[in-house]
């Protein structure tokens, strides 16, 4: 590929965004590649944990790839917002977890990445902003939708309406990212907090990523009966047993390749 890199290191994989002349602007070409791979990924067994980043210092991805937005019409940007949003849909509902080491502006289409995966670690000089409307334009990768849902309507509400950048400690009061570290720490904490993940149950960690994206697409009374279904099946697994009888035996668990 091209202009997203894949580097593998089981139970990692580490997905860098690589146009780093332009802050990392996500084209049509980014977002294709990105998908490819993407799917590639969850294809392999070996590994648990997606981490997706930027390349170079400054950016994480700087947005949509206004130099090609220009001369688009309404056609190609409804194409172009159906790669935003399988991109995305990949990012959320792919077998492994995903972290999103910001490691610098996440902007538009950039913001709405880290938005997609299940956790955000940010360095110190990360900035975030949905600055479509100084564009003439609205978020198109989902922001308008996960924003409000991670941080609530009024605040994601005043993020779109004024496009302001908010920096990483602020991000981190919203809760918009789970934690902000030093930048040469970045990549560091974001495999120490999946090697945690690594150590629980596999499978129950799918479950669990499943049970609670229920949550963002369905309604409360029904998301419960989903959690109850998924806690059923966790019951039938050898996971379960090797977690509950480790526990009462004090020791570690060994649980399945997941
Ligand atoms: N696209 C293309 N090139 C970009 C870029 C971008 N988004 N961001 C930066 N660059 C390029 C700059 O043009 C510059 O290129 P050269 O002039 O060196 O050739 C180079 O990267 C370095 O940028 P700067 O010189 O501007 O660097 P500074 O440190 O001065 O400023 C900055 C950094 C991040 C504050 C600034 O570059 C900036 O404001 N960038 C644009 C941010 C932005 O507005 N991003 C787009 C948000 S809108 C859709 C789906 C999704 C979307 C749209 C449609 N559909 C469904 C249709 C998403 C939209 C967006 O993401």
């Amino acid at each position: 590929m091209e202009l997203v890199k894949l580097q593998l290191d089981a139970p990692f994989a580490v997905v860098t965004i690589d146009r780093p002349e332009c802050l990392n602007a996500l084209s049509s070409q980014v977002y294709r590649e990105m998908i490819a791979i993407l799917r590639q990924v969850e294809a392999m067994d070996e590994i648990r944990v997606v981490i997706l980043t930027g390349a170079g210092e400054k950016a994480f991805a700087a947005g949509a790839d206004i130099a090609q937005m220009v001369g688009e019409n309404a056609i190609a940007g409804r194409r172009l917002s159906g790669l935003c949003h399988e991109t995305a849909d990949l990012l959320e509902n792919m077998r492994q977890v995903t972290i999103a080491a910001v490691n610098g502006y996440a902007l538009g289409g950039g913001c709405e990445l880290t938005l997609a995966c299940d956790l955000r670690l940010a360095s110190e000089n990360a900035r975030f902003a949905l600055p479509e409307v100084s564009l003439g334009i609205i978020p198109g990768g989902g922001g308008t939708q996960r924003l409000a849902r991670l941080i609530g309507v009024g605040r994601a509400k005043e993020m779109i309406f004024t496009g302001d950048q908010i920096d990483a400690q602020e991000a981190y009061r919203m809760g918009l990212v789970n934690h902000v570290v030093p930048r040469d720490q970045l990549m560091s904490a974001c495999r120490a907090l999946g090697e945690k993940i690594v150590s629980r149950s596999g499978y129950a960690v799918a479950l669990a990523k499943s049970a609670v994206n229920s949550s963002m697409d369905i309604d409360r009374r029904n998301g419960a009966e989903r959690e109850k279904d998924l806690l059923g099946l966790a019951f039938a697994t050898r996971d379960k047993q090797e977690g509950m009888e480790a526990f009462l035996a004090r020791r570690t668990p060994q649980f399945e390749d997941f």
